[in-house]
């Protein structure tokens, strides 16, 4: 029995502060990474205290970013009264814990054993890809909480028969499958586009926006991509935002700091006029005597200062976790890379493109709620800064890589329509809209209301197909380039030799 206790406060210690703690979690593989190939004690304790320091620098980037910009896009609804559901990775695990025992009768506690299984399928589906071909293992915790939390709700709310009594285990199953198939499927279609991205950095994105990345990825390279004639002579170059040689006043937009700084000014004090200074003072955000315009600017200066934090803390950590993670993919995970936070690439590809996207993502996400308001939705967005920056910022910096400054200003600019239109449609139809948030990242506005909506109207058999479709993912991108798929993950200088042989050989 002791045995037992004392193996349970193991895991119990491990769950919470390493497995859904993302710093530590990256720590914790980076040790293992390192043990595992062998390396010195004093080697292994130094870098792993790098990748967690690391991380912790990236964190303290991220949740500055959204303490500082959350409060004033959710201003926008206090001051203009509006009932509507934030969308917001916070809001929306708030929502589930408020609404879940009301409305299903279980205990959000559930989710997060539902977390720890979904992990399991991750893992078993990586150790298997020989079979599976997925090679992304998540290690983003505080998303997965989230992401656990939120299917939990859809899966109960899409299948009735799991909220009966003596239904547990069957419904811890059947959710740990599909969640654990859409991590380790979502973030393996992210390989491609981050090793393009990073010139093989050794490292997916395990976030909210994967389905959103590759698509976009796509979307980027068919519509705005470069491209050749039967001679491989290009005849549409693509302008990449940083290729870009600006004249006079406009060559100060060429530094990220400067571009972050004028652009974030003009958009911010214009919201920030909007909500007005009345309703600042109320809240208790700044003083009475303060000068608005100086708020307005500081507050805008932000941005730019929790950007360079950002980056910073992936130039701290990132070759840490990948260089470690070499020994897990030798030794227990082949062919596989880590799935990280969407931030981390914004240290790679060109900055002003994070800006750029989200900006664009911004003004799509205005006029979608706009839309809603105007025509009398029975659901209202309100925009959260978590979804409009993360997402679009990082679809974005993949649509510059692919298909240059128009990609980057249009296709951010649809995913944010898309992230309020599919939101509002999942929010008001599952009911979580009723408790004031929902989770409305991109994978989240149209890729999980889809699945729902299969699981909803075919039941058991929509799980299967849920299942079938997802699994089916890595299998079709496999088949479209077999020898290249694990290539891209293995060694990238040698899969970039091999696609440019390919490349020669479709001219001749
Ligand atoms: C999320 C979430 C955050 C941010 C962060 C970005 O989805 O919950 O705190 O994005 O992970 O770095």
């Amino acid at each position: 029995m002791i045995v037992l206790d004392i193996l349970n406060a193991i895991w119990t210690f491990f769950a919470t502060y390493v497995l859904q703690q993302a710093p530590y979690m990256v720590g914790f593989l980076t040790l293992l990474g390192y043990a595992l190939m062998g390396k010195k004690w004093y080697d292994i304790l130094a870098g792993t205290l790098k990748a967690i320091i690391g991380m912790l620098i990236l964190n303290a980037g991220s949740s500055g970013l959204t303490s500082t910009f959350r409060p004033i896009l959710a201003g926008l609804r206090d001051r203009f009264n509006l009932t509507a559901a934030v969308i917001d990775p916070y809001y929306g695990q708030n929502a589930v814990t408020d609404g879940v025992e009301a409305t299903f009768g279980k205990s959000f506690s559930m989710a997060m054993t539902l977390l720890l299984i979904a992990f399991i399928v991750n893992i078993l589906l990586v150790r298997f890809n020989k079979i599976t071909k997925c090679r992304t293992l998540f290690t983003t915790g505080h998303v997965q909480v989230q992401q656990a939390s939120t299917a939990f709700w859809l899966i109960l709310f899409a299948l009735p028969a799991l909220r009966g009594d003596g239904m547990d285990i069957p419904m811890l199953i059947i959710m740990s499958v599909v969640l654990g198939a859409y991590w380790a499927v979502g973030s393996n279609l992210t390989v491609k586009p981050m090793q393009e991205l990073t010139d093989g950095a050794g490292f997916a994105i395990a976030h909210q926006q994967m389905f959103g990345i590759r698509l976009n990825y796509w979307l980027a390279g068919k519509l705005f991509g470069e491209k050749k004639d039967k001679d491989g002579k290009v005849i549409r170059p693509i302008r990449k935002v940083g290729e870009m040689e600006m004249p006079g006043f406009f060559s100060i937009f060429n530094e990220n700091m400067v571009c972050t700084a004028i652009l974030m000014t003009v958009f911010f004090s214009v919201i920030l006029c909007v909500i007005g200074k009345d309703y600042f003072v109320e809240a208790g955000t700044i003083d009475a005597s303060m000068n608005f315009a100086f708020y307005c600017f500081n507050t805008s200066l932000q941005f730019a200062v929790y950007l360079a934090i950002l980056q910073l803390g992936v130039r701290t950590f990132v070759t840490e976790l990948t260089a470690s993670f070499q020994g897990i993919a030798d030794k227990l995970l082949p062919s596989s890379v880590p799935g990280v936070d969407c931030a981390v690439c914004y240290g790679f590809g060109d900055a002003n493109a994070v800006t750029f996207g989200f900006l664009a993502g911004l003004v799509g996400q205005i006029v979608a709620i706009l839309l809603l308001i105007v025509f009398n939705s029975p659901t209202i967005i309100i925009c959260g800064f978590v979804p409009v920056f993360f997402d679009n910022a990082t679809i974005g910096l993949v649509c510059n890589e692919k298909g240059g400054l128009k990609a980057t200003l249009i296709l951010p600019f649809f995913s944010g329509l898309c992230q309020v239109f599919g939101s509002a449609i999942i929010a008001g139809w599952s009911g979580l809209a009723d408790f004031g948030g929902y989770l409305g990242m991109w994978d989240w506005a149209v890729v999980w209301p889809g699945l729902t909506a299969i699981m909803h109207y075919l039941q058991y058999v929509g799980v299967i197909l849920v299942v079938v479709i997802l699994l089916a993912i890595p299998q079709i991108e496999y088949r479209m380039d077999p020898k290249g798929y694990f290539l891209i993950t293995e060694d990238y200088e040698a899969y970039k030799e091999y696609q440019a042989s390919k490349q020669k050989q479709s001219v001749k």
